[in-house]
C-alpha cells in the first residue's frame, strides 16, 4: 500500500519524527522556519495530511483551492484558533487536535505565572541578573500571598480543572469558576469550587484570575477595559490560554495605573511580537508560550497526532477530531 504523505510543518521531537518517517511518507521543515500563506496553500494542494501548530494561520484563503489534496489537518496543540474553522467545514477536512496529554504541564505554567507575579520572582531576577541586589532589608519586594486566596477560573475544561487541583489541594485556594455550560456538580465537587454564571458575577471576588478559555473570534478581548475595571485593585491576571483574549492596550493601562495588582502571560496577541507597551510594565511577568513545552508532553502531543492519523487513514474517526 502506498504510504500517505504527510507534511510536518514544524520540528518535532525526535521520537515522534522517527515514527512518523516510518510509517508514512513524511516530509519535515529542517529549517524550522514557520510557512508562510503561499507555502500552506501549496502543502494543501500537494500532501495528503499536513500537520501543522500555532505558529501556522490556516485562513480562509489557504483553503481556497480547487481540489486540495489533504484531508486531514492534524493540528499539534489542543487550540486550534489558528484555523479558520467554517472554512475547515466547508472543505470538508478533517481536523483533529491533541487534548489531555498537555493539561497538567499548562496548568504547571499557570502556576509558575500565579506565584511568578504574587511573589515578584520576575523583578527580581532582573535585580539579581542587572547587579542591582543591595542586600535583604525587611521591606525588598514585598510580595502578596497566594496560599488561602479566592482563585477565579474562567473556562473550566481539562487544563482549567488541573489548575484548579494544584491551586487548592496544594495551596488552599478557594475556587470559583465560569464556564460556558453548566459544569457537573461532581466535577465542581472536586475542588469544592463554586461556579457563577458570569465574568462580571467572577471578577470582583477574585485575588487572582486564571484564563483557561478558547481562543479565536468568540473570546476575543473577553476581558477588555470594563472587566479589568471590575477586578480589585490587589488582584492579579493569569494568561496561559490565548493573547487575543485580553485587550492589551486595555492592560496596559490596568497595569500602569495600578488599577489591579499585576498581570502574568504565556500567550499575546499577534506573537511573537510583544507590545512594546507591555515591555514597560514591572508589574507584569512574561515567558514566551511555555505552556507545553516539557519532553513529555511534546511527545505525548506527537504521538497523539501519529494516533489520529492512524485511525483516520485506517477509515476509522479519530478519536481528538474536533472538525
Ligand atoms: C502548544 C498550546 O504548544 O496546545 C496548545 O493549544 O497553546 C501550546 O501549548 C501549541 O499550540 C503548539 O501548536
Amino acid at each position: 500500500m502506498v504510504k500517505p504523505s504527510v507534511l510536518v510543518t514544524r520540528r518535532w521531537p525526535a521520537a515522534v519524527e522517527a515514527q512518523l518517517a516510518s510509517q508514512y511518507n513524511a516530509t519535515f521543515n529542517s529549517a524550522d522556519v514557520p510557512l508562510d500563506a503561499p507555502d500552506m496553500r501549496d502543502a494543501m494542494a500537494k500532501f495528503d495530511a499536513v500537520l501543522p501548530t500555532v505558529t501556522d494561520k490556516l485562513s480562509a484563503d489557504v483553503f481556497d483551492l480547487r481540489k486540495p489534496q489533504a484531508k486531514i489537518i492534524g493540528n499539534y496543540g489542543v487550540g486550534y484558533s489558528h484555523i479558520c474553522e467554517a472554512s475547515a467545514r466547508n472543505s470538508g477536512m478533517t481536523v483533529t487536535n491533541t487534548p489531555d496529554v498537555l493539561s497538567e504541564c499548562t496548568a504547571d505554567i499557570a502556576m509558575t505565572l500565579m506565584l511568578m507575579v504574587a511573589r515578584r520572582a520576575g523583578e527580581g531576577e532582573r535585580e539579581v541578573r542587572e547587579g542591582r541586589w543591595t542586600g535583604w532589608r525587611p521591606t525588598h519586594l514585598v510580595g502578596t500571598k497566594v496560599s488561602g486566596k479566592t482563585l477565579g477560573i474562567i473556562g473550566y475544561g481539562r487544563i482549567g480543572q488541573e489548575m484548579a487541583r494544584r491551586a487548592h489541594h496544594g495551596f488552599g485556594m478557594n475556587i470559583v469558576v465560569q464556564n460556558r455550560s453548566r459544569v457537573a456538580p461532581d466535577v465542581l465537587a472536586q475542588c469544592n469550587a463554586t461556579q457563577v454564571d458570569t465574568v462580571e458575577d467572577l471578577l470582583p471576588q477574585c485575588d487572582f484570575v486564571s484564563l483557561h478559555c478558547l481562543g479565536g473570534a468568540e473570546n476575543r478581548h473577553l476581558i477588555n477595559a470594563r472587566r479589568l475595571d471590575l477586578m480589585k485593585e490587589d488582584a492579579f491576571l493569569i494568561n496561559t490560554a490565548r493573547g487575543e483574549v485580553i485587550d492589551e492596550w486595555a492592560l496596559t493601562q490596568a497595569l500602569t495605573f495600578d488599577t489591579i495588582g499585576g498581570a502574568a502571560l504565556d500567550v499575546f496577541d499577534g506573537e511573537p511580537r510583544i507590545a512594546p507597551d507591555l515591555m514597560q510594565c514591572d508589574n507584569l511577568v512574561m515567558l514566551p508560550h511555555l505552556g507545553s513545552a516539557t519532553r513529555e508532553a511534546r511527545e505525548a502531543m506527537g504521538f497523539r497526532v501519529l494516533d489520529n492519523l492512524d485511525d483516520f487513514f485506517a477509515g476509522r474517526d479519530p478519536r481528538d477530531r474536533v472538525i
